[in-house]
């Protein structure tokens, strides 16, 4: 078991890459986490996370979504999106470990976590932008993969061929600050390629919104 108080006790590095693009503040860390606590958390997440296949309304009709997904953090981060209401289930021992080191190269603090599962290279998620009322403006999303090596696409909203190709790795996170989900969607597509599974996690901070008030 990997614990919080074992924070960088092997070969993760805080070696962190700046990707340049414009009107985006990207940070790359390659290797967040060590192989072996990397291969500890993608274990211990894959048979501890109360995955839900979740179904989400397309042109008025119940779609199920390609991935498996969990909402897990403070008991008031309540989120909406894609017109589904998640109540969070309360964190982990693991989550916690991975949000304390989260939180450490990020400089920022999270109340909850999105989790998703791509079983495979069947497995995707469509282009979105995470710019959710509950998110507030420019929000810091630090997002942390374990598992088989997905490539994470991003374009501009409005610069035609501004585009990116992020290769997420086992143990990588990638932190996407300030006006970035406001001028760009990203994508995980599908792949042919890809056989074996990832697990994905986007720590957020969710602040309380009056959905009746706001419309
Ligand atoms: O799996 C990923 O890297 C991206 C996940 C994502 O876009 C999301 O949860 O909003």
């Amino acid at each position: 078991m990997v614990m919080a108080e074992d924070l960088f006790s092997d070969h993760s590095s805080l070696q962190a890459q700046w990707i340049q693009a414009p009107q985006s503040d990207l940070r790359l860390f390659p290797q967040l986490f060590s192989r072996e606590e990397s291969d500890t958390f993608f274990s211990q997440l894959r048979d501890g996370i109360n995955w839900q296949a979740e179904k989400i309304l397309m042109y008025g009709k119940p779609v199920t979504v390609p991935r498996l997904t969990a909402w897990y953090g403070e008991p008031e981060a309540g989120y909406c999106y894609s017109n589904v209401m998640h109540t969070p289930l309360a964190w982990t021992r693991e989550l916690l470990a991975i949000k304390a080191r989260v939180e450490q190269v990020s400089a920022k603090a999270y109340n909850s976590v999105l989790l998703n599962l791509y079983r495979d290279g069947q497995d995707s998620v469509a282009w979105h932008s995470d710019d959710e009322a509950e998110l507030g403006r420019n929000p810091t999303i630090a997002s942390v993969s374990f598992g088989a090596e997905r490539t994470f696409q991003m374009k501009h909203r409005r610069i035609p061929g501004a585009r990116l190709s992020i290769p997420l790795g086992h143990g990588s996170c990638l932190i996407m600050q300030a006006e970035t989900q406001h001028h760009w969607l990203h994508q995980i597509p599908k792949s042919k390629k890809v056989r074996s599974a990832r697990i994905n996690l986007t720590f957020r901070q969710i602040y309380p919104v009056d959905r009746q008030a706001s419309g």
